[in-house]
């Protein structure tokens, strides 16, 4: 047996010692403190002795029912469980939803942070990491083994400082990052008369603005070839949706597998009596829209066609699961939309709407895409609305995120208006966006009645375009990867003028030619 002995000066002075010896108890860590080793008298030392680790593996295997499972854990792997005291996770939700709710500038979560450990990391060392931070498991995901969201008492940049020096002199953590916010965003017209103009374009005036015909996605000849299908289900990750709006109520999902009113987890995704869909920012079992961004996206994707009201979404007939990730204030999370995308995965859904995000890199989410993409799982972003000022920036130099993650189940979209110019608000970047969708003055559902619409531009009313028609070319290639619907949707589309050396396609998503 070989032992290693390594020093760590703890970076912070609140460094609770008498919980570090707790840890020593088991037979994977000999830890004995030791302040006199260190230079300055004030700062706490400790010795650990790490003797080889057992190296206790938990490998998932397939589901007794014989489905195989969405992800399968690396061997080694065995995660921290999720902290059993339940009121503390239901007032930690509450605690930091109030602080979001009361200040929408928040750039990162204050009470908690996100800790990878390394493969191969023993339940007791990551308990014992954890201790010394005085951390509590609130989450975690099937999709990214050994990655804990934790809630901390202290200050968490001084955290994430102390964890990336422990990870560097003891190997058991990878990485640890701030749980950063985004945002969802839009921006308001006025209402008017009803029309699409995304969908056929006849040049005709939208709120004021007089169209050119022919620049909208060429939906009415993709309905010739395919308009939906019940069985399909789009994972709308958003502010929730108004499920009983008369335009979409029946395009809504319903989970029958996982039966309400009991403790059991039928189907097995990580959540209990999921009927609607999941409602990850406040942790209930109810996504119902309570900002209006989410039911607006929602009519995009599937407000039911054919049904002589309102507006038709780009698939006339699909089942969209209402997957709340953020706050009615429109801010949200690397960890709600982790949670969003591993819900995604775990309930075998192909493709999810994602009309949010902001500047900040997460490792966290970028793995976590990365593992949806090998669970065969797509999701459409929105480039995003320029920043502070509203000025479209390129991506190319200022990434938006999650539409700049560089993987190939990754679409990132950019706005159009009805005479085939860039919006603009709207991001572009010849490299790091895909193709344009309509994004200016679209009419679709609201949330404030079962009978409401109203406009709104944004490059976030221009991704449910692109999810719309991904989900169509899904629907109609079931064995396709998401790397090949992308391809298809950028390849297919049709160029503008406007849009050479914006996108990557130098052009705006075309409906028909994408179902082909
Ligand atoms: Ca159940
Ligand atoms: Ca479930
Ligand atoms: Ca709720
Ligand atoms: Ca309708």
């Amino acid at each position: 047996m070989t032992a290693r002995t390594l020093v760590i000066a703890a970076c912070f002075a609140s460094l609770p010692l008498t919980s570090l010896t707790a840890a020593s108890s088991t037979d994977l860590v000999s830890l004995v403190s030791k302040p006199a080793l260190a230079g300055a008298a004030d700062t706490p030392v400790l010795s650990i002795q790490l003797v080889a680790a057992s190296g206790e593996t938990k490998p998932q295997t397939d589901d007794s029912d014989g489905r195989l499972p969405a992800v399968i854990f690396p061997p080694g792997f065995e995660v921290l469980p999720i902290d059993g005291d339940e009121s503390f996770i239901a007032d930690w939700y509450v605690t930091r939803n109030k602080l979001v709710l009361a200040d929408s500038s928040l750039t990162a979560d204050p009470t908690s942070v996100l800790i990878q450990f390394a493969d191969n990391t023993p339940l007791a060392l990551q308990q014992m990491t954890l201790d010394v931070i005085s951390g509590r498991v609130i989450n975690s995901w099937p999709l990214v083994p050994g990655l804990l969201h934790v809630a901390i008492p202290g200050d968490p940049d001084k955290v994430v400082d102390f964890l990336k020096q422990w990870g560097d002199a003891t190997g058991l953590v990878e990485f640890a990052e701030r749980d950063l916010f985004y945002r969802v965003g839009a921006i308001p017209n006025d209402p008017s008369f009803a029309l699409e103009w995304g969908l056929r374009n006849t040049g005709q005036t939208i709120n004021g603005s007089v169209g050119i015909s022919g620049v909208d996605i060429r939906m009415s000849t993709a309905w010739d070839t395919i308009r939906g299908s019940s069985t399909f289900v789009v994972g709308m990750c958003d502010t929730g949706i108004r499920r009983f709006h008369d335009d979409l109520y029946s395009n809504m999902w319903v989970n029958s597998v996982d039966i309400a009113g009991n403790t059991i987890d039928e189907d097995r995704n990580g959540v209990v009596n999921d009927t609607w869909g999941w409602d990850f920012w406040n942790n209930d079992r109810d996504p119902t829209d309570d900002n209006g961004h989410g039911t607006h996206i929602a009519g995009t994707v599937g407000a039911v066609g054919n049904n002589s009201r309102g507006v038709s979404g780009v698939c006339q007939t699909v089942r969209m699961a209402a997957i709340k990730i953020a706050s009615a204030t429109g801010s949200l999370s690397t960890t709600t939309a982790i949670s969003s995308i591993n819900y995604c995965v775990a309930t075998r859904i192909k493709v999810s709407n994602h009309s949010w995000g902001g500047p900040g890199f997460s490792q966290s989410l970028s793995n976590a895409i990365s593992a949806a993409r090998t669970a065969g799982h797509l999701l459409v972003c929105a480039a995003g609305n320029g920043g502070s000022d509203a000025r479209g920036d390129n991506n190319d130099t200022l990434p938006t995120y999650p539409a700049s993650y560089n993987f190939d189940n990754v679409i990132s979209v950019a706005a159009v208006d009805n005479r085939g110019a860039l919006a603009g608000f709207s991001n572009f970047g010849p490299t790091s966006v895909d193709f344009a969708a309509p994004g200016v003055n679209i009419i679709s559902t609201w949330f404030t009645s079962n009978t409401a619409y109203v406009y709104l531009n944004g490059t976030s009313m221009a991704t449910p375009h692109a999810t719309g028609v991904a989900s169509l070319v899904a629907m109609r290639y079931p064995t396709w990867t998401p790397g090949q619907i992308r391809a298809r949707l950028i390849s297919s589309s049709r160029p503008l003028p406007a849009l050479t050396g914006k996108c990557v396609s130098g052009g705006m998503l075309n409906a028909t030619a994408a179902v082909q």
